[in-house]
């Protein structure tokens, strides 16, 4: 029997990029300081001369998949944290946004085999974004260490077994992702 767990106290070889949305900044720069707290905690570099963390802004939730998509591409990172918040308004616009970031992330997780860590407050209120913020709790404490579980787990399983799928391969034997569809 094997069991496979991600550990938290390994982190001196790990790689992350952080994609955060500037839409709701109140919240989101709370959540990008919680989660920098956390990783530092845990041995990261998180400095301005950091070679284990980059960081990437985006204009809002929506614009997140795609960036995530790329960052997951260069085979740099060994997870994605994906910081923002959608918070209800008078008008549908919530329910696009929150449907297309969480549809998205889920795609480029499945599509690259990279982890990317959902760390997107969707609340009715700016009232509950901000209990999560740091009024209660801080959110984006836990994010961190999600990114350092899913890395590390990912690193303790089994090498795939590609069988006929080699031509999604590159030379190196890396997994050419499809493009994602959404
Ligand atoms: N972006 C968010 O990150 N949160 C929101 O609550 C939000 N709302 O409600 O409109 C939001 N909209 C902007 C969107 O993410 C894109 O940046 C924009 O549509 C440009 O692509």
């Amino acid at each position: 029997m094997a069991v496979f767990e991600g550990r938290l106290d390994r982190t001196k070889d790990l790689r992350f990029a952080i994609v955060t949305a500037r839409f709701n900044d109140l919240i989101t720069d709370k959540l990008l300081n919680a989660c920098k707290d956390s990783l530092k905690r845990h041995g990261l570099d998180v400095s301005d001369e950091s070679e284990q963390v980059d960081y990437a802004w985006v204009p809002g939730c929506f614009d997140m998949p795609v960036v995530a998509y790329r960052m997951a591409l260069t085979r740099r990172y060994d997870a994605i944290i994906c910081l923002g918040a959608v918070i209800k308004g008078q008008t549908p616009h919530f329910d696009y946004v929150s449907k297309k970031v969480s549809d998205g992330i889920a795609q480029v997780m499945m599509q690259t085999g990279v982890p990317v860590v959902f760390g997107v407050l969707t609340t009715d209120t700016m009232q509950q974004a901000l209990e999560r913020a740091g009024i209660k709790e801080n959110k984006g404490w836990s994010f961190g260490m999600d990114a350092i579980e899913m890395a590390s787990l990912v690193k303790t399983l089994p090498p795939l077994n590609l069988g006929d799928t080699s031509s999604l391969m590159t030379s190196e034997g890396k997994l050419l992702p499809d493009r994602p569809s959404f």
